[in-house]
């Protein structure tokens, strides 16, 4: 993998996250009780091969650089491997990265620096399991300019995405960003093939085509909307199909977007599914974070002798479950919940504190709420709609650090 070298995009405001990135980059947000959402795609490169990357980070980059720094710093530079953060202006100009594709036009003097013959351009804010290797390798033996990785959608989702048609040959003949109407499938009426945001560029053809963009001043710089679409006429670009169309999510094909308080709540409950479609106990694709120093989570009885009890639920390091009880939800680590609460459906971040007597029901808690005794979060919509944010779906929203009155 020498001749490679990755690009994490991770500079994306995720206002659609808001308010649980008020304060932090999109990517930093904690997911699956123990990890942050950037640790999904870093543990595809590192089981890939992939270990020179690039992190281009813009808004709010603070937590997501402590992350890196603590949870990541494994790479070997005698290997010739890394991961380094890359701020806006490092060089080009005096501008923030004013798209994705602008983002890594400022820093081509790296590609060029890592004389890499391809560029794999991924995102940092999905939730998926990706081996990345048979895609660089299809790219290299197709003679590829451009890959790009699909999977199938329902109509009905494909305005979200990039959508392309393609031809026998997996050649992309159509691409269009976000499409009002996305055309469906030549075989499958329902669905349409949606681009993942997962690139690899042979690095001749990715400078060409960002130094052209670069000069037209019409141009957003971004890679769905103006570089895409042009180079598919000019240049070889394929596409690259993820996983099956089984009709049920299984390991291979889970992959989820998680740009928006709904998808990311589903995303975690998807993972207290029975089967869950992205297996974090897996020991050939060990999903890799920052670990702190913590004592095992517990149960215990509380004064009045009931007892802490937790189902289907994931409980991270240092939780502490004193009389409560927590039913199909996510506790980050030292979680605390007190007697007589009762917690489901919900996902709790670092150290939240339920308070006795609190119910709590289909929402997010983001880090360091203290919650007083008999709140109830998720139970009476319009209480809740005065103070917090509510999402299409009806998930509460309580921000990081709130304070009760
Ligand atoms: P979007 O999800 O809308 O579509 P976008 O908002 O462009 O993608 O973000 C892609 C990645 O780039 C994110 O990780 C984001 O954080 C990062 N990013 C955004 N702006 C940035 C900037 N100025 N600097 C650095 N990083 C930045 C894209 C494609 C679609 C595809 C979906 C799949 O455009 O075609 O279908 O991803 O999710
Ligand atoms: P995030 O909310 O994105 O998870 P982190 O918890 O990783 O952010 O980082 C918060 C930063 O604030 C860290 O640098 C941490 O050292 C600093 N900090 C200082 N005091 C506190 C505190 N009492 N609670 C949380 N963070 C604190």
């Amino acid at each position: 993998m020498q001749d490679t070298i990755t690009v994490i995009l991770a500079g994306g405001m995720g206002a659609r996250l808001a308010p649980l990135t008020d304060n932090r980059a999109k990517p930093a947000v904690p997911f699956g009780g123990k990890y942050r959402i950037i640790d999904f795609t870093l543990t595809n490169c590192l089981h890939s091969g992939l270990r020179r990357i690039l992190v281009l980070t813009q808004y709010k980059s603070h937590s997501l650089q402590k992350h890196l720094r603590d949870g990541w710093s494994i790479f070997n530079p005698e290997l010739g491997e890394y991961i380094t953060v890359v701020p806006p202006q490092m060089r080009k100009g005096d501008k923030w990265y004013s798209g994705t594709a602008d983002a890594i036009y400022q820093n081509l003097w790296l590609l060029s620096r890592s004389d890499a013959k391809y560029v794999v351009v991924l995102s940092g804010d999905h939730i998926y399991r990706m081996d990345y290797a048979p895609m660089l390798q299809r790219h290299k033996e197709t003679g590829a300019d451009l890959s790009i990785a699909c999977m199938e959608v329902p109509v009905a989702e494909a305005p979200n995405f990039g959508v392309m048609a393609i031809d026998e040959n997996q050649r992309i003949v159509e691409f269009t960003e976000k499409p009002t109407q996305p055309s469906p499938l030549p075989n499958d009426p329902e669905k349409s093939l949606a681009s993942m945001g997962i690139y690899i560029f042979t690095t001749d053809a990715l400078v060409d085509a960002l130094e052209q963009d670069a000069d037209n001043p019409d141009s957003n710089h971004d890679f769905g909307q103006d570089i895409i679409p042009k180079l598919i006429d000019k240049q070889k670009v394929y596409a690259h199909q993820f996983g099956g169309s089984t009709g049920r999510v299984s390991v291979d094909d889970y992959w989820r977007d998680v740009s928006t308080i709904d998808s990311l709540y589903q995303a975690n409950m998807d993972l207290l599914q029975p089967v869950s479609p992205i297996d974090l106990y897996q020991r050939d694709w060990g999903i890799r974070t920052y670990e702190p120093q913590l004592p095992p989570a517990r149960t215990t009885s509380s004064d009045t002798g009931n007892e802490g009890i937790f189902i289907n639920s994931l409980i991270s390091n240092g939780v502490l479950i004193a009389g409560g009880s927590v039913q199909n939800s996510v506790l980050s680590s030292n979680v605390k919940i007190n007697d007589g609460a009762t917690v489901s459906a919900s996902i709790l971040f670092d150290d939240v504190e339920v308070g006795e007597y609190c119910q709590l029901l289909n929402c997010i808690i983001d880090k360091h709420v203290k919650i007083p005794p008999r709140t109830k979060i998720g139970v009476n919509r319009a209480e809740d709609a005065a103070r917090f944010t509510i999402s299409e779906r009806g998930i509460v929203v309580v921000p990081e650090s709130y304070k009760f009155e």
